[in-house]
Parts: C-alpha cells; structure tokens; sequence
C-alpha cells in the first residue's frame, strides 16, 4: 500500500511545444530527452490513509498543484480497479534548486507514476507509467526511464499511442555532459504550459515548428546513435532557436531569454572558434545547458561562469526511475 520511488529530471534535445488535447496533454509533436544524474525527485505514495494528502518540498500543496497530483492518482485507482483503495498520502522532495528552470514537475511527477501503481500493487510497466506520467506533465513521460528517450507524439484521441520509450540507455554515451548555467534565479512571468499554449494559438509560425520538430527526432537519434556531439549539439541550438522563434511571434510576444541569456550564447560561439566543443539548449526560461563531453566539462563551466553564472551543475546522463521501497 506504499511506494517509494526515486526519478530523474530530463533536458530536452528535441523539444515538446504545444498541445493538441489540452486535458490528456498529447502534443502535437514528438520530442526526445537526455535524463539527468545526479539530480532527482523523491516520492512516496501510501494509500489506505484518512483523507488525501499532498506535500510538495515540505509544503502541503493546494489549488491545481494538488489537483494534478490527485487526478493522476484517480486514473492509479482505476487501472487497479480497486475502490478500496482509498484515499492517498504524497510525500514528494526533489534535491535540486527549483530556480535552476529544470522543470522538477518532470521527475517528480514520473516519480509519482511508478510509486502511485506500485502503492496499488500493480506490476512495473514503462507503457503505462509513461501514460500516467503524462497526465501529470507532458515532459514527464520522458522521466520513467534513463538515458535517451523519445515522447511519440502517437495519432490514437485517447493518448494510449503517446508516450516516451528509451531509445539508449545512459551506459551508451557515458562521457556526454550538461552543464546547467543558472544566469537567473528568479521565477519565469509565463508558465511553460501557458506559453505553449499562446504559441498554438497565436504564432504564425506554429505548424511549421510543428513540421520541423517532428522531422529532426530521427535525425538526433542517428547522431546520439553515431555519438556524434557535433551533430547533436548543433541540432539542439537550432531546435532550441526555433522554438523560441516561434514564440518571439506569438502575440503577445513570448521572450524567455534575457541579457545575460544572449551574452552567453555570443561567448559559446568564440569559444567553439577555439576548438571547445560546446553547444547550448534552451527550455522556457532563461537558463542555457551546455552540451559538452567529460574532457571539455571543466573548460563548459568556467564559460559559464565568466558569463555570470550565479551556479553551474554539471550532469551526466541518468538512469531509469527507481523503486526504493515498498510495503
Ligand atoms: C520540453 N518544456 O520538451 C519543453 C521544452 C519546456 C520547454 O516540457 O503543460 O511542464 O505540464 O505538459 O511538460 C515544459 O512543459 O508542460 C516542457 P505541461 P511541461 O521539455
């Protein structure tokens, strides 16, 4: 009747940007993920307690954090098919600063998932954790398992065809490295969720992100595949422009880089000129990822820094999400 489990948050190389059902979050493109260590979320579920309980990073949630939480836990008793289960108790903490942009929603609820059924005693099932983590939050379907996984857009109304699968494991490219550059500590105007949402609705460039996005997962794959940092890490800055691209035309206009943001861009392009192989992605926020390799991880950090980092965390590609106890 309760589960621990630990899971890893995950950067996106091909980015998810826009729904095409609001309520069962299906996306209206595919996206693939690096999972990253040693960053993680923590989160236990109990069920067979008094009354539903949620606890956030040491607050008790409320409004629709709460909502998120319990809903998916709704669909938990209903793959069961066990109404005696009863009301649940969430306890959930991530280890990570939630200032550094990484959507801790991601691990966290991919965290949720896999504790929430095997609290209800059922079996492990990647398909169907992914289906539920995504109910949480889109990106979280990419959390359930390591390494490289892909979100596949799928085509079914229901979403039992849009979910992530693992496409290579951590141990395939061990030496790839994200450094996380947090330019900027402070809390982003727009929320992801509604910025894509403004974007579907206003950019006039939508479907053609759309068009683009859907057609450079199989290319990521083969450069992730061949190893090919290069390859990759100029796929990813392209990608990472044209999403933001698309929501710099959207009306209003949606600008999540900021001053410091661009500086750094500016500086990765003279220090690549030199020979440092590093490359930068971009989520819907301020804070610049660095792609680099371990030989190169130091050299990604110092240019952060001298670009006015506040903090850099370096990350090496993660593992699939863990049970850690179970009672
Ligand atoms: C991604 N992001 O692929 C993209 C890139 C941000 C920029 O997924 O509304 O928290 O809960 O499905 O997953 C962040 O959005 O949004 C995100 P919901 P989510 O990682």
């Amino acid at each position: 009747m309760k589960a621990t489990v630990l899971a890893h948050p995950n950067i996106a190389l091909v980015k998810y940007w826009g729904k095409r059902d609001d309520a069962l979050i299906l996306p209206h493109q595919s996206s693939l993920s690096l999972t990253l260590s040693p960053l993680s979320v923590t989160t236990t579920v109990e069920f067979g307690v008094p009354t539903d309980a949620v606890e956030l990073n040491g607050h008790v949630a409320k409004g629709s954090e709460r909502e998120r939480v319990l809903r998916l836990l709704e669909s938990v008793r209903a793959q069961a098919g066990d109404k005696s289960l009863g009301p649940a108790k969430v306890v959930s903490r991530g280890d990570f600063p939630m200032a550094a942009g990484l959507a801790s929603s991601a691990a966290g609820f991919a965290a949720l998932a896999v504790a929430g059924r095997a609290a209800a005693g059922l079996p492990r099932d990647t398909k169907a954790e992914s289906i539920l983590a995504r109910l949480g939050s889109g990106s979280a379907c990419r959390s359930v398992q390591g390494g490289f996984c892909e979100w596949q857009r799928g085509e079914r109304p229901d979403g039992d065809d849009s979910f992530a699968v693992q496409r290579f494991d951590a141990a395939h490219w061990p030496e790839l490295r994200m450094v996380v550059a947090i330019l900027d500590r402070g809390e982003k105007d727009v929320k992801s969720r509604d910025g894509m949402k403004q974007a579907v609705e206003t950019s006039p460039y939508y479907a053609a992100w759309v068009k683009d996005a859907e057609a450079e997962v199989p290319r990521a794959r083969e450069h992730i595949a061949r190893r090919d940092l290069q390859a990759l890490g100029e796929l990813c800055e392209r990608n990472a422009w044209r999403m933001h691209s698309t929501s710099l035309a959207a009306e209003p206009p949606l600008c999540y880089l900021n001053a410091a943001t661009v500086g750094l861009i500016h500086h990765l392009r003279e220090h690549r000129k030199k020979g440092v192989p590093v490359w930068f992605t971009l989520d819907a926020g301020p804070n610049p990822v660095l792609l680099t390799d371990a030989a190169n991880e130091v050299a990604a950090e110092a240019l952060a820094r001298a670009c006015g980092a506040l903090d850099v965390i370096r990350c090496v590609p993660g593992g699939d999400a863990t049970l850690k106890s179970e009672h």
